[in-house]
């Protein structure tokens, strides 16, 4: 995706009203250096290379609030494509990230329902489609996946991953 973009996406919902206001934590660097940002590690690892897949993990979203499967097990280097269904009739997402990570973006997408928000960590699925996203688990640890629209995480939209570290 092109970096300007990208951070114009990220921006909209929130730069009209109050500008301080950042969903992610790394809104700042991007405006900083938006070539440094298509690479950029997070804690549970970086955007992977789709010609790099190493394995394929098929994900259901319902609206029973679950995704299925919810637990996850993938060695530390692993590339993965996310192929995420939405077998629902609500829209649901696909969010990557550390437990606390996802709690307080939950909460902000409570207070900002209408937030825009992109990265390459996650997959926004209207009903009846499939998303793709590739991600590479480049360090290991116990991780998270999460549905953010208001109500969702709370309601147990919320999976696991251990990342075996080699
Ligand atoms: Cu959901």
């Amino acid at each position: 995706m092109h970096p300007t973009l990208f951070t114009a996406v990220c921006m909209t919902a929130t730069l009209a009203t109050t500008p301080v206001l950042a969903h992610g934590d790394t809104h700042g660097k991007k405006t900083a250096n938006p070539a440094a940002q298509i690479s950029e590690e997070k804690s549970f690892g970086k955007a992977g290379d789709p010609k790099k897949v190493g394995r394929t993990i098929k994900v259901d979203m319902s609206d029973k609030m679950r995704f299925t499967p919810a637990t996850l097990a993938i060695k530390q280097g692993e590339t993965v494509k996310f192929i995420v269904t939405n077998s629902g009739k609500a829209m649901h997402e696909f969010v990557l990230g550390t437990l606390p990570e996802l709690k307080e973006h939950a909460e902000l997408m409570k207070k900002f329902p209408n937030m825009e928000h992109d990265e390459p960590y996650m997959a926004h699925v209207s009903p009846g489609k499939t998303e793709t996203i590739v991600w590479q688990f480049s360090k290991g640890g116990e991780f998270h996946f999460g549905c953010l629209l208001p109500g969702h995480f709370e309601a147990g939209m919320v999976g696991k991953i251990n990342v075996t570290q080699r």
